[in-house]
């Protein structure tokens, strides 16, 4: 309760930031994306993670607030980027159900472009496989998003509980290894297994696919070998703020 209180009042007072977490192409070392994660700077408990506080915004009503201002900040600071000469890469964002399946998304996506000036196709979403559960509800919403230009990716992908049939049928652009099966891949065959098939199958359907939660040299190279190069995780980098990512993976502008 105590939480839920101050999560309403962080909204105002400026208390929320994203990080950004840089997605490389492993070939060439450039970074191609980024992942918007939301941080809360609390007065005193410091930052807490959003692990702690997007269910509680989940199960008060405030995710809708709370994602809006993640929607509208991810797409004016690459907007601010692309302006600024940096590199044309996309932002993802975390959509949580509830926002997923809020009525009139796509229009309301779309006023967050307009308002922002970023062009659509830099915009991608990251979903989970729950969501498609209900195929005939996600069918109508990733045609309208998709249609608009808005890329699709699914988060954790190979930890949900849904049918595979789902990837024939709907319009979905990547495929986000989960981290989960990265682990302890340099030491689990069935792991490396799992991960050599998603990738196999993600190309069959002419899907992108990355990886997420690299952190050594000895994955990233089981992952290249298997044709997956797009990579996300601590080994190229952290969660880092806007002016880091700038510092760090940015030519000098
Ligand atoms: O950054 P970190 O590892 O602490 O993230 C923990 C969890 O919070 C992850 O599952 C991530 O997807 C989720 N998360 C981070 N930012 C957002 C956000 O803006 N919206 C939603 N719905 N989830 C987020
Ligand atoms: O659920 P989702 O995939 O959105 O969660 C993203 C979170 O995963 C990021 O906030 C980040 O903190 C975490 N993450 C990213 N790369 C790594 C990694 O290499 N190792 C670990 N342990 N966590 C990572
Ligand atoms: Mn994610
Ligand atoms: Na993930």
């Amino acid at each position: 309760i105590e939480l839920e209180v101050e999560l309403r009042q962080a909204l105002m007072r400026d208390q929320l930031f994203l990080d950004y977490q840089p997605q490389i192409r492993a070939g060439d070392g450039q970074m191609i994306g980024v992942e918007a994660l939301v941080r809360w700077r609390h007065p005193s408990r410091g930052t807490v993670s959003p692990g702690v506080f997007i269910p509680i915004a989940e199960e008060t009503g405030m995710i809708y607030e709370l994602g809006t201002w993640v929607l509208r900040e991810a797409c004016r600071q690459m907007k601010t980027w692309h302006d600024a000469g940096g590199p044309l890469i996309t932002v993802s964002v975390n959509l949580s159900s509830q926002q997923f399946h809020q009525p009139n998304l796509t229009t309301y996506i779309k006023g967050i472009l307009e308002d922002t000036g970023l062009e659509p196709q830099y915009l991608e979403l990251e979903i989970t496989e729950s969501m498609m559960m209900d195929a005939a509800v996600s069918t109508g919403i990733l045609n309208e998003l998709t249609e608009y230009g808005i890329r699709i990716s699914l988060d954790d992908f190979g930890t949900g509980y849904s049918s595979l049939s789902y990837l024939k049928l709907l319009p979905i652009h990547k495929l986000k290894i989960d981290r989960s099966f990265i682990r302890d891949i340099v030491v689990n065959k069935n792991d490396k297994a799992i991960v050599a098939t998603i990738i196999s199958m993600a190309q069959h359907l002419n899907m992108d696919v990355i990886a997420e939660g690299i952190e050594t040299k000895e994955q990233l190279d089981i992952l290249t070998d298997n044709d997956c190069e797009k990579i996300q995780g601590y080994y190229y980098s952290r969660p880092l703020p806007a002016v880091e990512v700038e510092q760090e993976f940015f030519a000098p502008m």
